[in-house]
């Protein structure tokens, strides 16, 4: 008996210690405390019953942002286990919510658990970053119910009534002293959950705003699964293949694929481990791009499409114009890279490539219609690849003659460490005057860019490199575009877009932003594009300092403790209405300045955004443009 007792408490000090690392150090369970890990929560509670989901128990996931930014997660799955662990005298279902480790133990033979994320970890994690958490269960005839504060049980698991049914119910407050903010953004949750909801067929999903007195609600359930991703995906493109090609297997490593090709030049290719984005790729991803390569060339081989004489296609050929979405569950999933986003399971490379051979070649066989439409789009890209590589190299060879491989109008900065340097893209050769007169040269570079900018999403690579608006671009970072984008060459770390802002100004901005996310992503995802943040007005009165306002907010505020009498309002219409002091202070200078930092929190909507203002359909453009026209001031991706 005192063996039992002392054995009991060293468990509970265990627990205890457990999450209150997870407190300590939040980052490392959930990535980060602001609004982005505040969102992972949510997630994380989610992807539990996602699980009960995959092992085919559970039909329906509701989520709930209640008033007071309480999250409510309910599930009609089995219910997490409520017997009392014999040792512990714990039950099961607060071993899950108290100890770090004990997810995956309780799932071990019930099913295909393959849980992602946290592997099992999740629902602790979320409890100790909690304020509180409330867990209600529906099992065994049963209602039961227990509650924590920061991780800490307040009431035990306890039953507090009768049901048929069954389910798992979480509420959570998320804990105000660790997260940066608790208000959760309704669209990023949307996102998300329509993923989940793509990725598990047949799943209905809810998403249910209460903050507002009139609620928000979304609702997600997808038959097709990855087919009708990437339809979604593909909605506003024009389609090669109407009916997306569909290929799954379940052997030891199942495999979902689904493809769509488009007549676009970019190619959009998401992979998922146990339903985890793998932003970085990895083995999964490695076997899709062999095989589509080896399948398309085997058959336009065998069918007479390419000659004896014609080379291979390779694969950024075929790879041009497609969308597509693989997906794999993987038992004991290794995960590397800098974001641990990329699979590192060898054998899954296989088992990928081994399915794509035989399913792929046998659609290709059974539909020559199609095989022929994708062939042909795969071989003018061919094409213009060749293109590209001769104007590439026209572009090297006449830089080589005039010795110079920097562009004519750059005024370039002393320093060449990249990590401190910054290039100011100016929209206008009047702006870009003042901002090479009012820059710090040591750090501080400029090109002035002007006239009609190319709208990469219409064009291939051969265009781009021979572009006079895009070439110079290319020159001065230093580092290539698409497949050949290194980023470890880049010359400055900051690339700041300067427009005016006005609606060309926006325009140009849209248009560079669609040339960095499609020809050199990383900087997009890196963090290394800025927008730079011109003041919209100048206050001047006699005997007061000139005062600069960014927006129309400032400026109503400060005319309000300033008063009007004497006050002279400028107006900026254009960059080029400062002088370079002006400039200086207001929009270059480090310690004064405010810039937008452009980042892809989702890729896939970004890829939405940019086909949507930037190609070719014109009526989901104008509905973009209606519906948002309210906030096309801070014009962002
Ligand atoms: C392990 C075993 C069983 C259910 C669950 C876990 C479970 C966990 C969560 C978390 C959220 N919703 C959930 N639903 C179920 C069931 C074991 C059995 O009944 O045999």
């Amino acid at each position: 008996m005192e063996k039992f007792e002392h054995e009991y408490k060293a468990d509970q000090i265990q627990v205890l210690e457990g999450l209150e690392a997870v407190r300590k150090r939040p980052g490392m369970y959930i990535g980060s405390v602001s609004v982005r890990g505040l969102h992972h929560l949510v997630y994380e509670i989610v992807d539990n019953s996602v699980d009960e989901a995959l092992a085919g128990y559970c039909k329906n996931i509701n989520v709930t942002i209640e008033k007071g930014n309480i999250i409510k997660v309910e599930d009609d799955g089995r219910g997490v286990p409520v017997d009392i662990h014999p040792k512990t005298k714990i039950s099961a279902a607060e071993t899950v919510y108290t100890v770090l480790h004990a997810g995956g133990k309780f799932g071990g033979d019930s099913g295909y658990k393959v849980s992602g994320g946290l592997h099992g970890v999740g629902s602790s994690v979320v409890n100790a970053l909690s304020f509180w958490t409330e867990v209600t269960i529906q099992r065994d005839g049963g209602i039961y119910q227990m509650s924590f504060e920061r991780g800490k049980t307040v009431k035990a698991l306890q039953k507090i009534g009768e049901s048929k049914k069954t389910g798992t119910t979480v509420r959570f407050l998320a804990d105000d002293t660790i997260f940066e903010t608790l208000e959760y953004e309704y669209e990023v949750l949307e996102n998300r959950l329509r993923e989940m909801a793509f990725l598990t067929k047949g799943l209905r999903i809810t998403l249910t705003d209460e903050r507002e007195e009139t609620p928000k609600k979304s609702e997600f359930c997808y038959e097709g699964g990855l087919v009708s991703f990437v339809e979604y995906l593909n909605k506003n493109k024009e389609k090669i293949n109407q009916k997306a090609i569909y290929i799954e297997k379940n052997g030891e490593v199942p495999v979902e694929i689904a493809i769509q090709y488009t007549t676009a030049y970019s190619e959009n290719i998401y992979s998922f481990v146990n339903n985890i984005n793998t932003i970085e790729g990895g083995t999964h991803l490695e076997g899709f791009k062999r095989s589509l390569t080896k399948v398309f060339n085997d058959y336009a081989r065998s069918h007479n499409i390419l000659k004896e004489k014609d080379s291979n296609l390779q694969g950024e050929d075929i790879r041009e114009g497609i969308t597509a979405i693989i997906s794999v569950k993987v038992k004991d999933p290794q995960f590397e890279g800098q974001t641990k986003t990329k699979l590192g399971n060898s054998e899954v490379t296989g088992t990928v490539q081994s399915t794509m051979n035989e399913e792929l070649s046998a659609f290709l066989e059974e539909n020559p219609t199609v095989a022929k439409a994708i062939l042909e789009k795969c071989i003018s890209a061919s094409r213009a690849r060749e293109a590209a590589r001769k104007a590439r190299e026209l572009v090297r060879r006449k830089n080589v003659l005039e010795n110079t491989t920097l562009p004519g109008k750059l005024a370039d900065c002393s320093s060449n460490n990249p990590e401190e340097c910054e290039v100011y893209i100016v929209e206008g050769d009047s702006a870009g005057g003042s901002a090479k007169q009012g820059r710090d040269r040591k750090f501080q570079a400029i090109l002035p860019l002007w006239g009609k900018m190319l709208n990469v999403e219409k064009s291939r690579a051969d265009k781009i490199y021979n572009n006079d608006k895009l070439q110079p671009v290319i020159l001065a970072v230093g580092a290539g575009i698409g497949s050949d984008f290194d980023v470890t060459k880049i010359r400055y770390g900051k690339i700041i877009i300067m427009a005016d802002a006005d609606v060309d100004g926006a325009h140009i901005r849209t248009l560079l932003l669609t040339f960095f996310f499609r020809y050199m992503k990383p900087l997009v995802e890196n963090g290394n594009i800025f927008l730079a943040q011109p003041p919209l007005y100048k206050l001047s009165k006699k005997g007061m300092k000139d005062l600069y306002c960014y927006t129309d907010e400032q400026l109503a505020k400060n005319l309000e403790q300033l008063g009007r009498e004497g006050m002279n309002i400028q107006r900026y219409k254009g960059l080029g209405e400062m002088n370079p002091e002006q400039l200086w202070e207001t929009t270059m200078n480090p310690e004064t300045r405010t810039m937008v930092q452009v980042t892809v929190d989702d890729v896939i909507k970004a890829d939405e955004i940019f086909t949507i203002l930037m190609g070719d359909e014109i009526a989901p453009r104008r509905e973009f443009i209606e519906k948002n026209a309210k906030f096309v001031k801070n014009l962002d991706i």
